[in-house]
């Protein structure tokens, strides 16, 4: 019989989000009764604003008619999508159109990345960090034995109030990858520019590439933050830059992204990264949705982006009322002022203690820090993304049942 793969068979635990739907079924099928709130899976709740459900709809519209009909497209997205986002948001980075590559999203760019690297690929992630990083690399075999509380082959670099949330760059693998979020999913830390400008050095030092991801770059409100790695000077030659249209416009069902790959990174070979990603797009990937692309050129045009600012600072209103509950209860974190989640201590505890008592107590449903990585335990993420009614209804059961 055929074998399995072994980079499946090499996987830890459930995927840690269906693990938490799981857990809420459970408790929801024990209690008929409870009206579960979610504070825990970053999705978004909000309807489409108006500026960019009309480019949806008038998309959809026009591939009813025989003028403007189309089929596949160009795998890299469409032209105009990709000179509005090099616009919009490169404007400080000099990034070239055929740069931006549009995707059906982050995540699954991040998956398709490992491509380029395999196996042999040294992998370092920030710890805590999101899933995908981990787990994906250990699908491609990049990530060597289980050993307990992590991979032998992922460099696992802590995050936490004595480092400032940013690693310890001295630990950053050779000639290898490193997966790099700001602001950071979960612990809603956003790298200073100094900080991002010690990252670039570091990796060109060793000859390492960053694998930024930015998908919560529009939550940055303080303008001394950079947005993206490429605002740092040296960063084409050592990274990759993921996005996504997820949580700025509420697409995380819709579907779109898109990662840029500048020319001038490159492999030990000399052989330029942006060849084989264009390759590997053509491949393996069929192009994004046209219909969410044009739904994402609404987006960029000037209406669209005043309704993604509001939709944005809607969000960061919640945060600011999470931050007001979880003070009031005397818990610390840090995050939610210029990223959607926040990070919150439990000194002394185990995660999915935590996350069992906030369910059974008040019927939120939160996101374990362990899922996270080893320097995750001990804490809860919480997430922002809710309707305002049930984020009050859910801060005002903290305060009184977890008192
Ligand atoms: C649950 C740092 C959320 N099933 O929507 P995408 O693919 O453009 O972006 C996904 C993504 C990329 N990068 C970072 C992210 O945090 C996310 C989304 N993360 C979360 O709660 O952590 C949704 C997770 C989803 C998943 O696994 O992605």
């Amino acid at each position: 019989m055929i074998k399995r793969n072994t980079g499946l068979a090499n996987l830890k635990a459930g995927y840690l989000f269906p693990e938490i739907a799981r857990r809420r079924r459970e408790f929801a099928a024990a209690n008929p009764g409870a009206k579960i709130i979610s504070l825990g899976i970053g999705n978004t709740t909000e309807p489409l604003t108006a500026h960019v459900d009309a480019g949806l709809v008038e998309g959809a519209r026009r591939l009813g008619t025989e003028k403007g009909y189309s089929g596949y497209g160009d795998e890299q997205g469409l032209t105009a999508l990709r000179e509005r986002i090099a616009a919009v948001f490169y404007a400080k980075a000099a990034i070239a159109d055929d740069e931006v590559f549009v995707s059906d999203g982050a995540k699954c760019d991040i998956g398709r990345l490992q491509l380029l690297f395999g196996r042999e690929a040294k992998v370092a992630v920030q710890d805590p960090s999101y899933p995908v990083y981990v787990d994906g690399s250990v699908l491609v075999g990049a990530a060597g034995a289980w050993q307990g509380s992590g991979y032998a082959g992922i460099q696992y670099l802590p995050c936490n109030a004595a480092n400032g949330y940013f690693p310890d760059l001295a630990q950053l693998p050779a000639d290898g990858l490193i997966y790099f979020c700001s602001p950071n999913n979960p612990t809603g830390a956003v790298a200073t520019r100094a900080q991002l400008t010690a990252l670039v050095a570091a990796a060109r030092k060793v000859g390492s590439v960053v694998i930024f991801d930015a998908a919560y770059a529009e939550f940055i409100k303080d303008p001394s933050l950079p947005k993206s790695i490429f605002e740092i000077p040296g960063a084409r030659e050592c990274a990759i830059e993921v996005n996504s249209f997820s949580k700025p416009i509420g697409f995380t069902g819709v579907r779109l992204g898109w990662t840029v790959v500048p020319k001038e990174l490159k492999y030990a070979s000399g052989e330029t990264v942006w060849a084989d990603w264009n390759r590997i797009c053509t491949t393996v990937f069929n192009g994004a949705s046209n219909v969410a692309q044009y739904g994402g050129l609404a987006a960029l045009e000037p209406a669209g982006i005043a309704e993604m600012r509001a939709t944005i600072d809607f969000y960061l209103g919640n945060a600011a009322l999470i931050r007001t509950a979880l003070k009031t209860l005397g818990v610390s974190c840090i995050g939610g002022d210029n990223a959607p989640y926040l990070w919150a201590h439990f000194p002394g505890r185990a995660s999915w203690d935590v996350f069992a008592e906030i369910l059974q107590k008040c019927h939120v449903v939160t996101t374990p820090g362990s899922g996270f990585g080893p320097a995750g335990e001990g804490f809860i993420r919480f997430s922002s993304f809710g309707h305002r009614a049930d984020v009050e209804e859910a801060c005002k059961r903290l305060v009184e049942r977890l008192r």
